[in-house]
């Protein structure tokens, strides 16, 4: 109760289930996707927010500052699996934009509010959903492990940097979880063990909650089913 948390790509899967997560919690939740008609959550907002597009990114961290966030949640995301003969520049650029520099437009756009509000005594988080293949990878797997691999570098590198200005950083690595992932349908028959995006949110809502003097550096979670090589 009382945060503030901006969440990207809050319009299904996981982050439609960390905004159900924290809105039950009592926090207000600033909600950002491409599409977010016909969403509504209890004292929450959603605004439309392409995290490839600057100025779309603009208008979004505006909206959390003026509802004074505490926390950002960088969830949006996109897969994509071919082999390395067929990924094309386009595809390159599409799920690189928005897994990198998605992630680095939204949390740049903030930091200087997270800066001010260190000035004033107050921490800050950024909570970066990534991928249990942010350091792993396998056949068709080039394109969307290389974005998570980078994904997580930035992340590591932000955590260095936050120290300079009140800002604990997470990063969360799920397995497979039941979404609309990589244009799936969430609920299909073959999904059923894996991990629920509640699950994540758990994860997620974790680092939130932790007291002041721990930081989560990162959560690995996976359903059982899935067989793990670490
Ligand atoms: O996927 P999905 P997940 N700007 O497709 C939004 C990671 N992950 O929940 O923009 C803003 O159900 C999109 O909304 P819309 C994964 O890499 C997953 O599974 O309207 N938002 C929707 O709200 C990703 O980082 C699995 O299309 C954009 C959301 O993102 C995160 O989990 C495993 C956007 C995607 O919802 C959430 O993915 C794993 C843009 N340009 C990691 N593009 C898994 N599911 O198995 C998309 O290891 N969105």
């Amino acid at each position: 109760a009382g945060r503030v948390v901006a969440v990207t790509g809050a319009s299904k899967g996981i982050g439609w289930a960390v905004a159900e997560a924290l809105a039950a919690q009592g926090a207000r939740v600033i909600g950002g996707a491409r599409d977010v008609g016909g969403l509504s959550l209890d004292g929450s907002a959603f605004h439309p927010l392409d995290v490839t597009d600057e100025a779309s990114v603009q208008a979004f961290a505006e909206a959390a500052v003026r509802a004074g966030v505490d926390a950002l949640v960088n969830n949006a995301g996109v897969g994509s699996f071919a082999p390395v003969e067929e990924i094309t520049p386009e595809e390159y650029r599409r799920v690189m934009d928005t897994n990198v520099l998605g992630t680095l437009l939204v949390t740049r756009a903030l930091i200087p509010h997270f800066r001010e509000r260190h000035a004033r005594g107050a921490g800050s988080q950024v909570v970066n959903v990534t991928s249990d293949v942010s350091g792993r990878t396998f056949g068709t797997g080039a394109l969307y492990t290389a974005s998570k691999y980078a994904q997580r570098a930035l992340t590591q590198a932000l955590a260095h940097e936050g120290h300079g200005y009140g800002l604990r950083v997470t990063e969360i690595r799920p397995g497979m979880v039941d979404t609309f992932f990589a244009d799936t349908v969430q609920g299909e028959a073959h999904k059923a063990a894996w991990l629920r995006p509640a699950d994540v949110a758990d994860a997620v809502l974790y680092a939130l909650t932790a007291p002041v003097h721990a930081r989560i550096d990162e959560v690995l979670l996976h359903p059982v089913v899935q067989e793990v090589a670490f």
